[in-house]
């Protein structure tokens, strides 16, 4: 899949477009940023996005071919394999691939909704008293779900969360970290994943894409 046409990332800074934003910069890919807007609140922007995923969700990826790419973990997979590189994603065989396919679809199916379910709590739950009650329940599953990460962290030790193998699973701490419970709450609560956050944010080729999307 070698053409001079870039990538276009669909994007919000901070959001979940920043794990794949990772991903093309650390593979030195060349991609352009399209910014989705508010797609929680706003109809046109929602519409944007849905245009090219049904779901209406970011990221969303444009392929230098012209399909269509949803699914932050499909085009984690993806782009190991159009790279051909095993940098972030370890390969068939590799002592890693079992637990790196397992832990990544843990995040991606279990980990990320519970936090999107709590994002437009008001949509699901209309009885205005229930927002935040809801709201905080999710976010506490989500933080328990957290949990489940860092005691595989911490069981395997070392600088990741496959111990000393760096992956595409730490790009997503790295960025998820920011979302709820909170940062504060990662600190205190899971002190391995926010200490794979930090170093993450401290490689020479995130600086641009830390620097840009939590600026
Ligand atoms: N399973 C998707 C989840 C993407 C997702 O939930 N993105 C959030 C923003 S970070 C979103 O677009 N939420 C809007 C919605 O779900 O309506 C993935 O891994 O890419």
């Amino acid at each position: 899949m070698t053409t001079d046409r870039p990538y276009r990332l669909w994007q919000n800074p901070g959001w979940g477009s920043a794990i794949i934003e990772a991903q093309l910069a650390a593979y030195g890919l060349p991609y352009e940023l399209v910014t989705g807007g508010d797609i929680y609140h706003d109809a046109t922007a929602r519409a944007g996005v849905a245009r090219l995923n049904p779901a209406g969700q970011i990221p969303t990826l444009e392929l230098p071919s012209g399909e269509v790419v949803t699914e932050s973990a499909a085009m984690t997979l993806l782009l190991a394999e159009v790279t051909g590189r095993d940098d972030l994603v370890p390969a068939p065989g590799a002592p890693e691939r079992a637990a790196f396919l397992r832990w990544l679809m843990f995040l991606v199916a279990s980990v990320y909704p519970a936090g999107s379910y709590a994002d437009a709590a008001e949509k699901l739950v209309p009885e205005v008293a229930g927002v935040a009650e809801y709201r905080r329940r999710v976010v506490a599953k989500r933080g328990d779900l957290w949990r489940l990460v860092e005691a595989e962290a911490a069981r395997r030790g070392g600088d990741w969360v496959l111990g000393g193998r760096f992956t595409a699973l730490d790009l997503y701490v790295a960025v998820m970290t920011h979302w709820q419970p909170g940062p504060a709450w990662f600190a205190a609560e899971t002190p391995h994943l926010a200490a794979i956050a930090a170093r993450v944010a401290t490689r020479p080729d995130m600086a641009e894409v830390f620097a840009r999307n939590w600026p």
